[in-house]
């Protein structure tokens, strides 16, 4: 009976599916009527002296009044605080930096979100060269800086990045992981050209990161009002030899537990998997995930995952430099990988260095689209007049049943804009069904990425749902939640997530695209801890909030 009744609903969508797979997506940079519009200082614009001055700063869509509207942080480097705006509705936001409190200048790195006192407002964590910062939500009114207070204060100048909260002992508290890129000193790190590590095609520019000493990853348990550096009895500090930036959890073993993968950048990346009992060990070199498919260490920068066929579990894409293939690692099911880069129909764009990515179902067809952005690490590769830019386009790809098309050029000016971007989020900010991007770019405002049309205006339109989890017994952020969405005869997976892309935070809420299915046959949800949940007959086009019970 069910199957009988499923038959046209697939019909329908695979026919709608392809009727708006043959219009290209049009995206604009709204940044500057929605108010976008100050520039966020990164270091030099047409020569960097240190490292530092390189690796940005992310960015986040963080709900942090309740609202219902995605607000957005955008973290700075030194010349200006880093700012939150308020999303005001109607495509319109307002700065509300001071207001709410964010007085503090510095070389800010990454950003993750994360309701760590479960008191149902989001707070956020902002990781510096120099020290940390976690800002408690104070009732969506204003945010207090309690990093002394959680005893997260650091005893030495670390070199902070990607970081996210994550639950990892199922207690319902947030734990939190940062990793550390490298040991720099403005005092004793070399000036440009002084050893071979500090030259790039023939030019000299900044030093490292070879040549400068690694550090060690953080993860910090909640001990329930403070924070407890378990770094060493869990394991994360064991790996030495990584140059570690963007970072991003999920249960990638299907076992229940969050693991954690960490892009590094010119050594071999990390995969931290969770063994159940408050330890991690680094497996990235035995399932696959660490080198490209010739076993080279590339340099990773930024990372995300999607279960982009359907499989049932989440699959990995990790941004690297130029000259290097960007890298897709499919899971082949229990967290064993294997680098699909070229046969998935990527391995063309080789002359950008990528920073800030994720998938996103731009089209609503139900399977998650992968946008990158890009700008080389060295101002300096302009004066070389060669193919490769300090400020370069974005790069689109429409997942078409698995194989990923280049569509950059013909995706609508927004995605041709030359910035040199770093971090990357997304979130659906005027709840219209269509998810949104924010890019920070270095010593420019950031881009504000929307489709011009929705595809409604142009054809049938595309379903979707976004649901909106709380967990009660599990964290309130629900972060590490399992998600399966059955509609249509598709199902497709996703994961609640702190974190990921570049040192970014895309808004808490999952998005769906449902293709031509009108309503949701079913949602599972496997609650952090593994308690399972199932909502049955659910209207498509809508947010819907669902609590754990
Ligand atoms: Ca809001
Ligand atoms: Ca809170
Ligand atoms: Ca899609
Ligand atoms: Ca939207």
């Amino acid at each position: 009976m069910k199957r009988l009744v499923g038959r046209p609903i697939l019909a329908a969508a695979a026919f709608q599916a392809a009727f708006i797979a043959a219009q290209n997506p049009d995206f604009r940079n709204v940044a500057q009527q929605a108010g976008l519009t100050t520039p966020i200082p990164n270091g030099g614009s047409a020569s960097k002296q240190f490292i530092i001055e390189t690796t940005g700063s992310g960015v986040a869509f963080i709900d942090y009044d309740n609202d219902g509207l995605a607000d957005i942080f955008i973290a700075s480097g030194p010349g200006s605080p880093s700012r939150m705006y308020h999303n005001e509705g109607g495509g319109k936001f307002r700065d509300v930096t001071e207001s709410l409190g964010f007085t503090r200048q510095g070389w800010a790195q990454g950003v993750c979100a994360g309701d760590y006192d479960n008191d149902g407002y989001t707070d956020l964590f902002v990781s510096y060269w120099g020290q940390n910062a976690l800002y408690r939500n104070i009732g969506g009114r204003r945010f207090e800086d309690v990093t002394a207070k959680v005893h997260l204060t650091q005893e030495r100048v670390r070199y902070n990045t990607g970081c996210a909260f994550i639950d990892y002992d199922n207690d319902g508290k947030l734990d939190l992981f940062v990793a550390n890129y490298l040991k720099f000193d403005f005092n004793t790190t070399p000036k440009p050209g002084t050893n071979p590590y500090c030259f790039y095609r023939g030019i000299a520019v900044n030093c490292g990161p070879r040549g400068l000493p690694f550090d060690r990853n953080i993860l910090y348990h909640n001990d329930g009002g403070v924070f407890r550096d378990v770094s060493d009895e869990s394991g994360v500090s064991k790996p030495d030899g990584n140059y570690s930036l963007g970072v991003l959890t999920g249960d990638f073993n299907g076992d229940g537990l969050t693991d954690i993968y960490v892009a590094s950048d010119q050594t071999p990346s990390i995969l931290y998997i969770n063994q159940g009992n408050g330890k991690f060990v680094d497996e990235a070199l035995i399932r696959g995930a660490a080198l490209d498919d010739n076993g080279k260490a590339l340099s990773g920068m930024g990372v995300t995952a999607a279960d982009y066929l359907h499989e049932g579990v989440p699959s990995i894409f990790r941004t690297n430099f130029s000259d290097e293939l960007e890298t897709l690692y499919r899971n082949q099911g229990k967290g064993e990988f294997q680098d699909v880069s070229v046969e998935a129909g990527m391995g063309r764009n080789t002359r950008f260095v990528g920073w800030g990515c994720g998938f996103f179902d731009f089209d609503n067809d139900g399977w998650p689209d992968l946008l990158l952005v890009n700008g080389h690490a060295f101002p300096e590769v302009d004066r070389l007049k060669i193919d490769i830019h300090y400020r370069d386009r974005a790069i689109l790809y429409r997942n078409d049943h698995g194989k990923f098309v280049d569509i950059s050029e013909s995706a609508g000016p927004g995605i041709m804009e030359k910035h040199s971007s770093r971090g990357l989020a997304f979130a659906d900010y005027d709840n219209d069904g269509s998810v949104e991007a924010v890019v920070n770019n270095q010593n420019e405002a950031p881009s504000l990425l929307r489709l011009a049309a929705k595809p409604s205006n142009r054809g049938p339109s595309n379903h979707w749902i976004e649901l909106k989890l709380e967990g009660v017994k599990s964290n309130r952020s629900a972060i590490g939640a399992r998600v399966r969405v059955t509609a249509g005869g598709l199902v497709q997976t996703a994961e609640v997530r702190s974190g990921g892309s570049y040192l970014s935070q895309s808004d808490l809420r999952l998005h769906f695209g449902l293709g031509g299915a009108a309503k949701v046959d079913k949602v599972e949800i496997a609650w952090p801890g593994g308690r399972a949940q199932v909502e049955t007959a659910l209207p498509a086009d809508r947010i819907i909030a669902i609590r754990e019970r």
